[in-house]
């Protein structure tokens, strides 16, 4: 399906959605925001698609933010509605069943960085900074920011970022967990596929339980996350390539994986 903000491609199992407003920065406006949240759920319902790669186009950007023109002469219910909607469009990439790597390749700033923190692995380029500089509008981070921030990074260190809107750069971003992996900008796509090609290599319905169970347990209690993952593990014996694993492991040859 074509988009008017998004380029979507596909290298085998890798699917890669590019942000494509250059002349903003890829900031999104309400338009991007519905067609980010099409395009990773009709990925995720698509069954030839393993991984999926978010990144912004050119190299100066991942995403710049929320379209700060648009919002500028929104009322209280017409901003809570965006934001609602916007948490909806980031929120998708989390729910998303089959993982999600941001590719973050220049500014990741506002609702941009709140759509990485969305995804499962963050990777950046070595020219990426990050920042939630909200506050430096007079607004606060309403697509989850103030949420997922402080469960990545902590609780002090968001408080921080968001208190200030200070930028960090890529190898600061990298000491404090927000991103997995800092790359020359040249080589940021291929170390995404990379660690798709990684994620590809295991059972695909492991890789989803893993992810949910990992997902689900963050918001919830110590003794409710390890009940989720019993059940989820008990599940995960009554696959095909369950069998297939373990019986591959001890015939020391490369199982072949079914999907169910
Ligand atoms: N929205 C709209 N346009 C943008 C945005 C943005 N977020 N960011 C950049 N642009 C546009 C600029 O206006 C400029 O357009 P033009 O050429 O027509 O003047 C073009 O992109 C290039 O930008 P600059 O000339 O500013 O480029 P610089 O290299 O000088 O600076 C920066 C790059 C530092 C990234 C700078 O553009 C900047 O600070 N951008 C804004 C970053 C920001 O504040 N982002 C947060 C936005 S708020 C947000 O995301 C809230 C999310 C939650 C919303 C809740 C719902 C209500």
């Amino acid at each position: 399906m074509p988009y008017a903000n998004l380029l979507v491609d596909r290298d085998g199992p890798i699917a890669i959605v590019t942000v494509n407003r250059p002349k903003a920065l890829n900031a999104m406006d309400q338009a991007t925001l519905r067609e980010l949240r099409a395009a990773v759920e009709g990925l995720d319902a698509d069954p030839g698609v393993g991984v999926v790669i978010v990144t912004g186009a050119g190299e100066k950007a991942f995403v710049a933010g929320a379209d700060i023109s648009e919002m500028a002469d929104f009322g209280p219910a017409r901003a809570e509605e965006h934001a609602r909607n916007g948490q909806a469009a980031v929120g998708a990439f989390e729910r998303a069943k089959k993982p999600v790597i941001a590719a973050i390749n220049g500014y990741a700033l506002g609702g941009g960085l709140e759509l990485a923190l969305a995804c499962d692995i963050r990777l950046a380029s070595d020219n990426a900074q990050m920042g939630l500089p909200e506050v430096s509008l007079g607004v606060i981070p309403g697509f989850g920011g103030t949420q997922r921030l402080a469960r990545i990074v902590g609780e002090g260190r968001a408080k921080e970022l968001v208190l200030t809107g200070r930028r960090v750069k890529a190898d600061e971003a990298l000491a404090m967990g927000l991103v997995n992996k800092v790359v020359p900008q040249a080589q940021l796509l291929e170390a995404a596929k990379e660690m798709a090609r990684a994620i590809l290599a295991n059972g695909p319905v492991a890789v989803r339980l893993a992810k949910q169970v990992i997902h689900q347990g963050l918001s919830t209690s110590l003794e409710t996350g390890l009940l989720l993952e019993e059940k989820a593990f008990g599940l995960a014996f009554s696959t095909h390539d369950q069998k297939e694993g373990m019986r591959a492991f001890s015939e020391k040859r490369k199982p072949s994986w079914k999907g169910e």
